[in-house]
């Protein structure tokens, strides 16, 4: 892959200007649903929202957390917040009320932002934690107006007069259960973004079909800040769904991301409606990310469509590290070569780096790594940053993701899940004393939550449970399966044995059939 340097600190502020030079230049920023923004109208809107903010106590440094669905809305909220070097804190707008209260007493966010959809959960997380948190009805908000007006920094992607200041903290599940907040600095969102979109050449002329949530690095950072800042438009579906994207790319759509199973879901479609394939025929490039993406899927799609899918590696922690490339070789089952400004290395179980095609632990340090967690001092990255996922290189140096060091890290439908937060969960139910949750291979979700319960089966436990975990937790946290058994698998030092539960699951799944 052709490698440009990533820029420079003077360049990644002048970077700030960009929403500024573009709304001069006139272009459409976003399109949501039958309404087009202009890159002046949503730098006038997030002005007004900037206002709207300092009117409620807003200050530099402070918190602001969103529960807003994708839109031109949550993304002019978060320029707001980035225009008073406020920190942007997107939560997930699937959690339940348990879920965003850990987020809020851990960040105290100086408001938390709603709208009717999230309305009910804002009011139940306001209600557990009153008075300490203020909530705000984004109906309530001034609608945009024109002219920046008077704040000390015109709205932009990033704070031009400090590119150390802290832009977002990002909730990601941890092997220890409960989420922790990824603080992401300007510079390097906007350095590793820079160097990332320019590498898959994205620009004015482009419009990227976004149907990923915005409140995690792949929708927000590569989607929203990656495509303002090389001014292209962001044509953003609320929900995705298959057809959704059809009629995007239809009316004009150039680029698609996503995560594994929003591919899985556009092939079913594709059989169904070969017709269809044409508006995917037509765009220039898709990408996936988030999670393994399987080479059956990369081939067939490439069949049905005649792209190959340019599969690329990332984490909250790190941003985006490893890609294939734009031009050159693109490999099924690989997620490419390092993304310019990151440096790699793979570390051996003896503790040494391997430079051989062995298996080991990734390791990367550069352009897009966090300062830290939130809260947590003591958790600060070292020079280089242990990703927990097991690699392997080929010998053109391409890498490929194996595995996971832990087998309490989850992940399902692009989203990460801690076993530990979902066994918390269960063993909070009455009947539950002793609990496994393991993720097990699945074609659509990559991995599907299962769980083995210490007890005797019954129907009504076993409904019981399920209700129990839906009414705490967001609904792909949820196992799809209750297995119950007279004995977890234990070691001889009482050490839970969960790829044990694994096999089980395989042999248990593969006898109900
Ligand atoms: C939902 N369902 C699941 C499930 N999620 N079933 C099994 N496993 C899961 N994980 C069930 C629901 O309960 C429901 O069932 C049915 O599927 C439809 O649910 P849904 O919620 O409507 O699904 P949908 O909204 O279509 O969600 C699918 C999706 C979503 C692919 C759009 O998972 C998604 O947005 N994923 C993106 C995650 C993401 O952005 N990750 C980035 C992390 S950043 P029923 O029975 O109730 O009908 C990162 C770094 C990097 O990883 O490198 O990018
Ligand atoms: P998150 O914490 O949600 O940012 O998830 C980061 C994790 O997603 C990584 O540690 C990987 O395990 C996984 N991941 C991201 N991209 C890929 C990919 N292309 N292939 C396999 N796993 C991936």
């Amino acid at each position: 892959m052709e490698r440009p340097h990533p820029p420079t600190p003077s360049q990644v502020r002048r970077l700030g200007a960009t929403l500024h030079e573009r709304a001069r230049a006139g272009g459409t920023a976003v399109v949501d649903g039958a309404r087009s923004w202009s890159y002046q109208d949503l730098a006038d809107a997030a002005a007004a929202r900037a206002r709207a903010l300092t009117t409620r106590g807003v200050r530099e440094g402070d918190r602001v957390a969103s529960l807003l669905s994708p839109g031109a809305e949550a993304v002019a909220w978060n320029l707001a917040c980035y225009a008073l070097g406020a920190v942007f804190v997107p939560v997930n707008t699937r959690y339940q009320a348990a879920e965003i209260r850990h987020i809020v007493e851990d960040c105290t966010p100086r408001l938390l932002l709603h709208e009717p959809a999230s309305a009910r959960v804002s009011h139940e997380v306001r209600a557990a934690i009153h008075p300490a948190l203020q909530t705000l009805d984004i109906r309530a908000a001034p609608a945009p107006t024109s002219g920046a007006g008077a704040l000390d920094t015109p709205p932009a992607l990033c704070l031009p007069r400090h590119d150390s200041a802290l832009a977002l903290l990002i909730y990601t599940s941890g092997t220890t259960g409960r989420s922790k907040g990824v603080m992401l600095e300007h510079g390097a969102v906007l350095r590793n973004m820079r160097a990332l979109t320019d590498a898959w050449e994205f620009k004015p002329e482009d419009q990227l079909v976004l149907a990923l949530p915005l409140f995690h690095v792949h929708g927000l950072c590569i989607g929203v800040h990656g495509g303002l800042l090389q001014g292209l438009t962001l044509r953003i579906i609320p929900k995705f769904t298959p057809a959704a994207v059809v009629e995007a790319l239809r009316a004009g759509g150039t680029i698609f991301m996503g995560v594994p199973t929003m591919y899985t879901r556009l092939l079913t479609h594709l059989r169904a409606h070969p017709e269809d394939a044409d508006a995917l025929r037509g765009a220039r490039l898709f990408t996936s990310g988030s999670a393994a993406l399987s080479p059956q899927v990369f081939g067939e799609f490439f069949e049905l469509t005649g792209h190959r899918i340019l599969e690329r590696y990332g984490m909250s922690e790190t941003l985006i590290t490893l890609s294939n490339p734009l031009h050159g070789e693109r490999r099924p089952g690989t997620v490419g070569l390092p993304v310019p400004g990151v440096d790699v290395q793979i570390r051996g179980d003896d503790g040494a780096v391997i430079d051989t095609e062995s298996p080991g632990e990734l390791e990367v340090r550069g352009a897009g790594m966090m300062r830290g967690y939130w809260g947590l001092p003591d958790a600060h990255p070292g020079a280089w940053f242990a990703t927990g996922d097991i690699v392997a290189r080929d010998p053109a140096g391409y890498l490929s993701i194996v595995g996971r060091k832990s087998v309490d890290i989850i992940k399902s439908g692009g989203f990460k899940i801690a076993a530990r937060e979902i066994e918390e969960v269960l063993r909070a139910h009455p009947a539950v004393d002793e609990v496994g949750v393991v993720g097990v291979p699945h074609a659509e979700w990559g991995e599907q939550l299962v769980a083995f319960v210490e007890g005797r089966e019954e129907h009504e436990v076993r409904e019981s449970l399920a209700q129990h975990c839906k009414a705490a937790l967001a609904h792909y946290k949820c196992p799809r399966h209750f297995w119950f058994v007279d004995a977890l698998p234990r070691n001889a030092l009482g050490k839970l044995q969960k790829h044990l539960l694994k096999r089980a699951h395989a042999r248990l799944a593969g006898d109900a059939e």
